[in-house]
């Protein structure tokens, strides 16, 4: 059996966002005090020697400015801006990534030893979340595959989880006056999905390393995937036979599943994903920056075949 835990979570934890904001309004001197205390200095980004990829879109970059400071990372805050406001004492070095479970040679690996053993590459990806908005991002990586490759998966491992550093010192939304969601966030791929040449782990983005709020040292994406399944600041990767229960799946599964493939034509109970608004073109409340959701967000060509025969209607 592999040694893969599944979190423990509160049955009740649906909590949509007018809820969220209701619950910041009821915390306000104490949570304003507290943020002020926290968000030392970043520490500084590091230039990344990258190697270029044949993976490009043909679409404007998103500007290094959005990508940075419009993030989703709840250990850290619900709001837009507090993963790039409250992340300043959260310390992405040294760190260490094991990979366990259903493996012939399980490790644990250095992040700095990992840059230097894997060629990074540069590889411009779009990104949508499942709240209808889209980036372009230049990520620098390396294929999750070239790590797998180094453990030797048993043939009896089928899935692939992945697992949140906790660190409620230095997360204030792991910390705080209420729970947003159980910790350690979790995440799973089916091993063919984990194996997929676009699967990558990035380590930095724009040529630098990762600024914390978009998941230092280490974080996984997933293009052809809504964004809350590239799951940030890794620190275990274990091999199981189990389909892993991801953490939003988990939080509310009438909303959200395990395959979490992007399709334009399965709505969200509460909104379309028809289409998309791409950060940094256009207002929000303007046509501008709207554009069609394109089904598996663009990568169809690569990874369609390994859904043969799946119903995707229903792997919402
Ligand atoms: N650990 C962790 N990983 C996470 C999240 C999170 O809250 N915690 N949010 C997810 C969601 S919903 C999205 S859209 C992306 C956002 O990545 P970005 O902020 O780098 O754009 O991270 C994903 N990974
Ligand atoms: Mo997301």
């Amino acid at each position: 059996m592999a040694a893969y835990r599944p979190p423990r979570i509160p049955a009740s934890e649906i909590t949509p966002q007018p809820i969220y904001l209701n619950r910041r309004n009821f915390l306000g001197a104490a949570t304003l005090a507290g943020a002020a205390m926290l968000g030392g200095a970043q520490a500084a980004a590091a230039a990344l020697a990258v190697v270029p990829s044949r993976y490009k879109v043909d679409e404007k970059l998103t500007p290094q400015k959005d990508v940075t400071t419009y993030n989703n990372f709840y250990e850290f805050g619900l709001d837009k801006g507090d993963p790039a406001a409250l992340s300043g004492d959260f310390k992405p070095r040294p760190w260490t990534i094991a990979v366990d479970g259903m493996v012939g040679k399980p490790g644990t690996f250095d992040i700095d030893q990992l840059i230097k053993d894997f060629p990074i590459e540069e590889r411009v990806y779009r990104m949508r979340c499942v709240e209808a908005w889209s980036m372009v991002i230049p990520w620098n990586g390396f294929p999750l595959a070239a790590l797998l490759d180094k453990v030797e998966p048993l043939g009896s491992a089928k899935y692939v989880a992945f697992e949140t550093v906790v660190r409620p010192e230095e997360m204030p939304g792991q910390g705080g006056y209420f729970q947003s969601l159980s910790w350690p966030y979790i995440e799973g791929l089916r091993l063919d999905e984990a194996r997929h040449p676009l699967t990558l782990l990035a380590v930095g983005l724009y040529g630098e390393t990762l600024p914390n709020q978009n998941g230092a040292p280490i974080r996984l994406v997933v293009p052809w995937k809504y964004g809350f399944k590239g799951i940030k600041s890794i620190v275990r990767i274990t091999l199981t036979d189990q389909q892993p229960k991801n953490t939003w799946q988990v939080t509310n599964p009438q909303e959200y599943g395990f395959y979490a493939n992007v399709n334009p034509e399965v709505d969200h109970p509460r909104w379309s994903q028809a289409t998309e608004r791409r950060i940094g073109e256009g207002g929000f409340f303007s046509s501008g920056g709207r554009r069609p959701t394109l089904p598996f967000n663009g990568y169809a060509d690569e990874v369609a075949s390994l859904y043969a025969g799946m119903d995707l209607r229903a792997n919402y």
